[in-house]
């Protein structure tokens, strides 16, 4: 058994990975010593991508409406309808919505069928919703969309800001670099309305008014010209200023008006000035909480701003650092798969257009940018878009206001949907479905946050009639007409016409060119070794600007506007640490589904006070654009008027948490970026009568027919959490045929029903209307068991039984309360003792911002629970 070295699945870290077959579809993952991003460390996600490689859910085969069907039958149909579209209603009534999570192969035969061949740019990505706010930013400084950072630079930095980024969480490998550069003294500054785990850990947390980031980096920036770390030689010999730029910053920027601005406590904002001003060496990272915002572009060139006017660019362990989430979000960028780039870092100017067209030997080419994804669904339920076809997304989960995005599917008259699962709420509303060969089974390069490229490497062959997305679009592109122009064997033949297009006529104005690849032979496509492209950007001061230099932008802090009467809350949405998006891999994994179980709306104790929301209970989260159900969190991590939610769950995984349909379609106007974090909002509490959880074994077929109802994987089956209004009995229907054992309890309204069958547990349900309920995990436990306990219906073993609590460490199940009670009785004083007593933190490493959490907690008894 040897080990293939891959890259993972999940985010724009892009570790290595060493995985061992051991059997079928059975992989060893281990992180690769030998990989730059992430030196052997893998964090909880990507430790159990192997328990995400099971056929659970896929799609293995092509689907035309209810109907199996064979590929050439398939595929004929997609050629046949997008050609009869264009022919009828011209060549921008068809669209392509693509993703980050493409290979880069994919992802350049997609953009080149539709801006080539099509002749339309209707080709967006998710990655719209994702970083274009700081493509946007970074094209406006510097003329081209190039991330000046890499991860060296993180372990050269003496001050390390994470704005808008949960870093802990979202970039757990980088955020472990980060730690370990602090253990080596640096400071680490976060900026983010919420106290998340990544701010607990920080030197300095500044918990911003959202939205007040412009206010904040001018304030800095004012501070540091004052302070007189300008590099004035740099501004006059690279840099071009406007003219109104440094009157225009000077306005409000002083400490007071700008801590007003952002609602933080002057001493603390000077704190973070006076660092920064006296640190060279700084480094600032930034992800969603400043791209997904409606001044998305003018927050990230407010960073950007910062880090020329200083000269901290293009110097070790000195740069602006946007770091991207999913795994190819870069490689996306270089193939140009947005809307709005036409290929290889180049625009729709019109010698681009010729170039472009030149080198795929194109009947056509795009004219113009197309449809970005916001603009583009609006067409769609406009009827303007006749034919549409998606690629490794679920936009009716991931879109703003997805409520209006389903309607849009769903009146479409031809959507195709290549996906790797069969059921997601995107492809409910499906023509044909094209069954994509998944993770560890396809071939292709990813390129990670800081410019590096590797190879992802096939682990098993594809199960079913799955294919590879690049094999699927290539054959579409032949079955419309364009034979040779589509004919490739193998991703590495698409790598290096990639490779030639980025050098092609490029006399080096643009920086990104791949020239020592386009010579690649398959071998040496086989063997490719992860390597960045592109050195240390601008560390000779020279940009790719017409005259060479970059560019401060002027950019000013947009008035926040006051609560709205119905509306007086403000909608916050993110990630939790251990799911990814909207599920359909991390949630087959038993041990990540434990971290969160359910979907919770995190509300400030004053908050919930005032609006009779109680901690565990449920409540309705209001926004112009739709309502959807939560459990609550009281957390004082949360800045009172301010609620977080999360974005993973959909109608396969929950009746509530349906956090896509809250988000208004309001977008940012030079990148068209959606504002996911700051949406207005009301919340009420809803009352239930009983509660209650279902574990089943084997498949979960039907949802529960109730109010609240979420479901997690667990060894073995499904876990159930479920609260309602009606009769409970209506549970009934989920339970298998077998042998049934029950208790009720009419005092407490409590039901308990065990199902056996062939002597083994198949179910069990319990409800309740005011007793207690046991924890899950013994019960879940006896779904593996030899044979039935006959205390099932206490939910518990013979003899005393300690409940672990939810989940901390995911490696190792190590629950909370086992945690908390390991601190008070062995007296551990800090994360490596809890590590040697009990295991957890000691493998991946997620959990240890939330045991040094569990660690303060223990030594602080009167803080309140986060
Ligand atoms: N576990 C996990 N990891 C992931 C993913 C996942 O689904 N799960 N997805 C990947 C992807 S595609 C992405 S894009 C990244 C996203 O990674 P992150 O950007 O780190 O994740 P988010 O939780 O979306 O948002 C980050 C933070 O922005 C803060 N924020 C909100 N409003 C403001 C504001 O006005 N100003 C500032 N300064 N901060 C604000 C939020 O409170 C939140 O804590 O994660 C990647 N990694
Ligand atoms: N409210 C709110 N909404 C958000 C965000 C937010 O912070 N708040 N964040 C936004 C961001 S940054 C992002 S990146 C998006 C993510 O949102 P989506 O892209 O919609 O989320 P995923 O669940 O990653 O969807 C990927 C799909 O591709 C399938 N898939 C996986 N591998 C392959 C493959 O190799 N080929 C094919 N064809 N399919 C495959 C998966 O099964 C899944 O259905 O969500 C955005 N939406
Ligand atoms: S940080 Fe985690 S999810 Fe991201 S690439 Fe590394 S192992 Fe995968
Ligand atoms: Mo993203």
């Amino acid at each position: 058994m040897t080990a293939i070295k891959t890259t993972c699945a999940y985010c724009g870290v892009g570790c290595g990975i060493r995985a061992t077959v051991t059997g079928d579809r059975q992989v060893r993952i281990e992180g690769d010593p030998d990989h730059p991003a992430n030196r052997g460390k893998l964090c909880s996600k990507g430790t159990h991508l192997g328990e995400t490689v099971g056929l659970e859910g896929r799609l293995l085969t092509p689907m035309i409406g209810k109907r199996r069907a064979s590929w050439d039958k398939a595929l004929d149909l997609v050629a046949k309808r997008f050609r009869d579209t264009i022919a009828q209603h011209g060549p921008d009534s068809v669209a392509f919505y693509v993703s980050g999570q493409l290979l880069t192969e994919d992802y350049y035969l997609a953009n080149k069928l539709m801006k080539g061949f099509i002749g339309s740019a209707n080709i967006d990505t998710n990655s719209r919703l994702c970083m274009s706010s700081a493509v946007a930013g970074h094209t406006r400084a510097f003329g081209e969309d190039i991330v000046p950072a890499t991860y060296e630079d993180i372990d050269a930095a003496d001050l390390i800001v994470l704005v808008g980024s949960n870093t802990a969480w979202c970039h757990p490998i980088i955020y472990q670099r980060i730690r370990a550069r602090c253990d080596a003294g640096a400071k680490l500054v976060v900026i983010d309305p919420r106290r998340t785990e990544t701010a607990e850990q920080a030197d300095l947390h500044l918990a911003l008014r959202p939205g007040s980031d412009v206010a904040l980096m001018n304030g800095a920036l004012a501070w540091a010209r004052a302070a007189g770390v300008v590099d004035a030689d740099f501004l006059t010999a690279s840099v071009t200023t406007p003219e109104d730029f440094w009157t225009t910053l000077d306005e409000g920027s002083d400490l007071w008006s700008v801590a007003k601005t952002c609602d933080v406590a002057p001493a603390d904002l000077r704190r973070f000035y006076e660092l920064f001003a006296a640190t060279p060496r700084t480094v600032t990272l930034f992800s969603q909480g400043i791209n997904q915002s409606t001044t998305g572009t003018d927050q990230v060139n407010a960073i950007l701003n910062l880090h020329l006017a200083t000269g901290r660019i293009g110097k070790p362990g000195a740069a602006p650092f946007s770091i991207t989430g999913q795994p190819n979000a870069m490689g996306g960028r270089e193939v140009g798969g947005l809307a709005s780039t036409l290929a290889a870092h180049m625009d729709f100017a019109p010698e681009n257009r010729a170039r472009v067209q030149r080198f795929w030997a194109a009947p056509t080419i795009a004219p113009k940018p197309g449809l970005k994804a916001v603009d583009l669904f609006r067409e769609l339920g406009q009827g303007r878009i006749k034919a549409l076809w998606i690629m490794a997304t679920n936009p009716a989960v991931s879109m703003p206001d997805a409520g209006a995005v389903r309607e849009a599917l769903a009146a479409c008259p031809f959507v195709v949907v290549s996906d790797v699962i069969a059921e997601t709420d995107s492809s409910a509303h499906a023509h044909v479905r094209l069954p994509a060969a998944a993770w560890g089974e396809k071939d292709g390069t990813v390129t990670n946050s800081d410019r590096t490229i590797s190879r992802q490497r096939a682990l098993f062959p594809p199960p079913g009639d799955a294919k590879p997305d690049w094999w699927i679009i290539k054959e579409v592109g032949r079955r419309m007409g364009w034979k040779t122009a589509f004919a490739y064997d193998r991703p590495a033949e698409i790598w290096r016409e990639h490779c030639r297009l980025s050098h092609y006529e490029n006399d080096g104005s643009r920086l990104f060119a791949l020239p020592g690849q386009s010579s690649a032979g398959n071998a040496d496509y086989d063997a490719m070794q992860p390597f960045r492209w592109g050195g240390t950007p601008f560390a000779d001061g020279h940009f790719p600007t017409a005259d060479g230099r970059a560019r401060l932008v002027t950019v000013t802090q947009k008035p926040l506007p006051a609560p709205l009467r119905d509306w007086p809350l403000t909608l916050n949405t993110g990630r939790y640490r251990d799911h990814w998006h909207t599920m359909t891999r991390t949630g087959l994994a038993p041990k990540l589904a434990r971290h969160r179980e359910e979907p919770l709306v995190e509300v400030h104790p004053d908050d919930a006070t005032r609006l009779n929301l109680t901690d565990g209970g449920l409540a309705r989260v209001g926004t112009p654009q739709g309502t959807s159900l939560y459990r609550v969190s009281v957390s004082t991590g949360q800045r009172p008027g301010e609620l977080f939610v999360p974005i993973h769950w959909t109608d396969r995984t929950a009746t509530g948490g349906r956090t896509g349909l809250l988000p208004r379609p309001l977008t940012d106007p030079y990148s068209g970026q959606p504002g996911f974090k700051r949406t207005p909002a009301s919340i009420a509490a809803v009352a239930t009568r009983w509660r209650g959880f279902v574990i089943l074994s084997g498949e979960a077929n039907a949802t529960p027919d109730c109010l609240w109802a979420t479901r997690v994987a667990v060894p073995g089956g499904w876990l159930w959490e479920v609260a309602g209004d009606g009769d409970p009995a209506a549970l009934d229907a989920l339970l298998p045929r077998g042998q049934r054992i029950e208790a009720t309890d009419p005092a407490r309204g409590s039901r308990r029903v065990a199902v056996i069958a062939d002597d083994q547990l198949a179910a069990v349900l319990f409800v309740t209307e005011r007793g207690e309920l046991p924890s899950r995990d013994w019960l879940i436990a006896q779904l593996s068991a030899p044979q039935v306990a006959p205390t099932i219906l206490a939910g518990r073993a013979p003899g005393a039984q300690v409940d672990r609590g939810a989940i901390v460490c995911a490696c190792f199940d190590i629950g909370v309360r086992t945690i908390v009670a390991a601190i008070r009785d062995q007296q551990l004083a800090d994360v490596a003792a809890i590590g040697a007593a009990l295991g957890a933190g000691t493998n991946c490493g997620s959990c240890r911002p939330a045991l040094a959490r569990l660690l303060t907690e223990a030594q602080e008894p009167a803080h309140a629970h986060g």
